[in-house]
Protein backbone atom coordinates (compact mmCIF):
# COMPACT_ATOMS: atom_id res chain seq x y z
CA UNK A 1 0.00 0.00 0.00
CA UNK A 2 1.35 3.49 -0.83
CA UNK A 3 1.52 6.32 2.29
CA UNK A 4 -1.18 8.34 1.60
CA UNK A 5 -4.57 7.49 1.88
CA UNK A 6 -6.40 8.44 -1.85
CA UNK A 7 -9.55 6.26 -1.62
CA UNK A 8 -12.16 6.38 1.05
CA UNK A 9 -14.27 3.29 1.79
CA UNK A 10 -17.25 3.73 3.55
CA UNK A 11 -19.68 1.74 4.78
CA UNK A 12 -23.25 2.22 6.46
CA UNK A 13 -22.77 -0.66 8.99
CA UNK A 14 -19.85 -3.26 10.10
CA UNK A 15 -22.32 -5.82 8.70
CA UNK A 16 -21.27 -4.55 5.59
CA UNK A 17 -17.70 -5.34 6.24
CA UNK A 18 -17.67 -8.94 4.39
CA UNK A 19 -18.70 -7.60 1.09
CA UNK A 20 -16.58 -4.43 1.14
CA UNK A 21 -13.51 -5.56 2.40
CA UNK A 22 -13.36 -7.13 -1.46
CA UNK A 23 -13.03 -3.01 -2.65
CA UNK A 24 -9.57 -3.02 0.06
CA UNK A 25 -8.33 -6.09 -1.59
CA UNK A 26 -8.47 -4.81 -4.66
CA UNK A 27 -6.74 -1.48 -3.78
CA UNK A 28 -4.27 -2.83 -2.59
CA UNK A 29 -3.91 -5.43 -5.49
CA UNK A 30 -2.83 -1.88 -7.06
CA UNK A 31 -0.73 -0.69 -4.48
CA UNK A 32 -3.52 2.74 -3.67
CA UNK A 33 -3.88 3.49 -0.34
CA UNK A 34 -7.37 3.91 1.34
CA UNK A 35 -8.58 4.81 5.04
CA UNK A 36 -12.14 2.77 6.03
CA UNK A 37 -14.76 4.04 8.02
CA UNK A 38 -18.32 2.86 8.74
CA UNK A 39 -20.69 6.06 8.25
CA UNK A 40 -24.49 5.95 8.32
CA UNK A 41 -26.74 8.44 6.64
CA UNK A 42 -29.30 7.72 9.08
CA UNK A 43 -27.92 6.73 12.49
CA UNK A 44 -25.19 8.97 12.49
CA UNK A 45 -25.33 11.66 10.01
CA UNK A 46 -23.12 14.19 11.46
CA UNK A 47 -20.55 11.93 11.15
CA UNK A 48 -21.46 11.37 7.59
CA UNK A 49 -21.42 14.98 6.70
CA UNK A 50 -18.67 16.02 8.44
CA UNK A 51 -16.79 12.80 6.40
CA UNK A 52 -17.59 13.94 3.18
CA UNK A 53 -16.87 17.92 4.13
CA UNK A 54 -13.34 17.07 4.69
CA UNK A 55 -12.31 13.93 2.39
CA UNK A 56 -10.91 16.15 -0.34
CA UNK A 57 -8.63 18.02 2.09
CA UNK A 58 -7.46 14.94 3.31
CA UNK A 59 -6.43 13.84 -0.39
CA UNK A 60 -8.87 11.32 -1.01
CA UNK A 61 -9.66 11.39 -4.75
CA UNK A 62 -12.34 8.97 -4.82
CA UNK A 63 -15.19 7.77 -2.54
CA UNK A 64 -16.28 4.13 -2.42
CA UNK A 65 -19.58 3.94 -0.51
CA UNK A 66 -21.69 0.45 0.65
CA UNK A 67 -24.84 0.37 2.16
CA UNK A 68 -27.92 -1.81 1.96
CA UNK A 69 -31.92 -1.05 2.63
CA UNK A 70 -32.92 2.34 1.58
CA UNK A 71 -29.34 3.52 0.99
CA UNK A 72 -28.86 7.03 0.78
CA UNK A 73 -25.66 7.17 2.14
CA UNK A 74 -23.67 7.28 -1.21
CA UNK A 75 -26.05 10.65 -2.11
CA UNK A 76 -25.61 12.48 1.26
CA UNK A 77 -22.13 11.80 0.89
CA UNK A 78 -22.03 13.32 -2.71
CA UNK A 79 -23.91 16.47 -1.70
CA UNK A 80 -21.48 17.04 0.85
CA UNK A 81 -18.05 16.76 -1.32
CA UNK A 82 -17.24 17.28 -4.85
CA UNK A 83 -15.29 13.95 -4.49
CA UNK A 84 -16.38 11.49 -7.34
CA UNK A 85 -18.86 8.73 -5.32
CA UNK A 86 -18.91 5.59 -6.47
CA UNK A 87 -21.70 3.74 -4.63
CA UNK A 88 -22.13 0.21 -3.72
CA UNK A 89 -25.96 -1.32 -3.82
CA UNK A 90 -25.60 -4.25 -0.34
CA UNK A 91 -27.97 -7.07 -0.29
CA UNK A 92 -28.46 -6.52 3.47
CA UNK A 93 -29.85 -9.83 3.49
CA UNK A 94 -33.30 -8.55 5.52
CA UNK A 95 -35.11 -6.54 2.45
CA UNK A 96 -35.36 -6.81 -1.09
CA UNK A 97 -32.05 -8.70 -1.77
CA UNK A 98 -30.39 -5.16 -2.77
CA UNK A 99 -32.89 -4.30 -5.04
CA UNK A 100 -33.88 -1.71 -2.88
CA UNK A 101 -30.14 -0.42 -2.43
CA UNK A 102 -29.91 -0.51 -5.83
CA UNK A 103 -32.80 1.60 -7.22
CA UNK A 104 -32.02 3.96 -3.51
CA UNK A 105 -28.16 4.64 -5.51
CA UNK A 106 -28.72 4.81 -9.14
CA UNK A 107 -32.06 6.79 -8.91
CA UNK A 108 -30.08 9.49 -8.59
CA UNK A 109 -32.14 13.04 -9.09
CA UNK A 110 -30.12 15.28 -11.46
CA UNK A 111 -27.54 17.53 -9.79
CA UNK A 112 -25.64 15.56 -7.97
CA UNK A 113 -24.84 12.05 -9.37
CA UNK A 114 -23.63 9.31 -7.79
CA UNK A 115 -21.90 6.15 -9.92
CA UNK A 116 -23.40 2.83 -9.30
CA UNK A 117 -21.88 -0.23 -9.77
CA UNK A 118 -24.05 -3.85 -9.13
CA UNK A 119 -25.02 -5.15 -6.13
CA UNK A 120 -22.07 -6.13 -3.86
CA UNK A 121 -20.21 -4.91 -6.36
CA UNK A 122 -16.99 -3.59 -4.22
CA UNK A 123 -14.40 -4.99 -6.33
CA UNK A 124 -15.57 -3.24 -9.50
CA UNK A 125 -16.29 0.23 -7.05
CA UNK A 126 -12.63 -0.13 -6.94
CA UNK A 127 -11.52 -1.01 -10.23
CA UNK A 128 -13.51 2.24 -11.53
CA UNK A 129 -11.60 4.20 -8.74
CA UNK A 130 -8.61 2.77 -9.59
CA UNK A 131 -9.08 3.72 -13.33
CA UNK A 132 -10.62 7.16 -11.77
CA UNK A 133 -7.15 7.89 -10.22
CA UNK A 134 -5.12 6.65 -13.43
CA UNK A 135 -6.46 9.42 -15.36
CA UNK A 136 -3.61 11.69 -13.40
CA UNK A 137 -1.38 8.70 -12.27
CA UNK A 138 0.79 7.06 -15.30
CA UNK A 139 1.76 4.51 -13.07
CA UNK A 140 -1.51 3.21 -11.97
CA UNK A 141 -2.53 3.71 -15.74
CA UNK A 142 -0.19 0.70 -17.06
CA UNK A 143 -0.86 -1.06 -13.91
CA UNK A 144 -4.50 -1.34 -14.98
CA UNK A 145 -3.53 -2.14 -18.14
CA UNK A 146 -1.15 -4.73 -16.89
CA UNK A 147 -4.41 -6.09 -15.09
CA UNK A 148 -6.28 -6.45 -17.94
CA UNK A 149 -3.73 -8.05 -19.68
CA UNK A 150 -3.56 -10.49 -17.04
CA UNK A 151 -7.00 -11.00 -16.32
CA UNK A 152 -7.53 -11.76 -20.81
CA UNK A 153 -4.53 -14.11 -20.26
CA UNK A 154 -6.22 -15.96 -17.90
CA UNK A 155 -9.59 -15.97 -19.65
CA UNK A 156 -7.83 -17.38 -22.48
CA UNK A 157 -6.01 -20.19 -21.00
CA UNK A 158 -9.36 -21.41 -19.19
CA UNK A 159 -10.82 -21.46 -22.73
CA UNK A 160 -7.87 -23.38 -23.95
CA UNK A 161 -8.01 -25.97 -21.08
CA UNK A 162 -12.17 -26.36 -21.88
CA UNK A 163 -11.06 -26.75 -25.48
CA UNK A 164 -8.18 -29.07 -24.95
CA UNK A 165 -9.76 -30.91 -22.16
CA UNK A 166 -13.68 -31.50 -23.69
CA UNK A 167 -16.74 -30.47 -21.78
CA UNK A 168 -17.28 -33.48 -20.09
CA UNK A 169 -13.88 -33.15 -18.12
CA UNK A 170 -13.29 -29.76 -17.43
CA UNK A 171 -14.44 -28.10 -13.93
CA UNK A 172 -14.64 -24.20 -13.85
CA UNK A 173 -11.68 -22.99 -11.79
CA UNK A 174 -9.56 -26.11 -12.12
CA UNK A 175 -11.01 -28.97 -9.84
CA UNK A 176 -11.29 -30.29 -6.53
CA UNK A 177 -7.82 -28.69 -5.05
CA UNK A 178 -9.28 -25.63 -5.17
CA UNK A 179 -10.75 -23.87 -1.97
CA UNK A 180 -14.56 -23.97 -1.53
CA UNK A 181 -16.30 -21.59 -3.94
CA UNK A 182 -12.89 -20.78 -6.01
CA UNK A 183 -14.72 -22.81 -8.92
CA UNK A 184 -16.93 -19.99 -9.72
CA UNK A 185 -13.99 -17.32 -9.66
CA UNK A 186 -13.15 -15.87 -13.08
CA UNK A 187 -10.81 -13.18 -12.35
C1 LIG B 1 -27.52 -0.04 6.10
O1 LIG B 1 -28.36 -0.91 6.77
C2 LIG B 1 -26.16 -0.67 6.18
O2 LIG B 1 -25.38 -0.26 5.09
C3 LIG B 1 -26.44 -2.14 6.17
O3 LIG B 1 -26.30 -2.69 4.86
C4 LIG B 1 -27.89 -2.23 6.59
C5 LIG B 1 -28.11 -3.04 7.84
O4 LIG B 1 -27.29 -2.54 8.88
P1 LIG B 1 -27.18 -3.33 10.28
O5 LIG B 1 -28.56 -3.42 10.83
O6 LIG B 1 -26.61 -4.69 9.97
O7 LIG B 1 -26.24 -2.51 11.13
O8 LIG B 1 -27.53 1.23 6.65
Amino acid sequence: MTDRHRVGIVMGSDSDLPVMREAAKTLEQFGVGFEVAVLSAHRTPDDAVEYARTAAGRGIGVIIAGAGGAAHLPGVLAAYTTVPVIGVPLDAGKGLGGVDALYSIVQMPPGVPVAAVGINGARNAALLAVAILSLCDQHLREALRDFRHAQAASVRAKAERLTAEGLPAYVPGGGAGNAPGGNRRSR
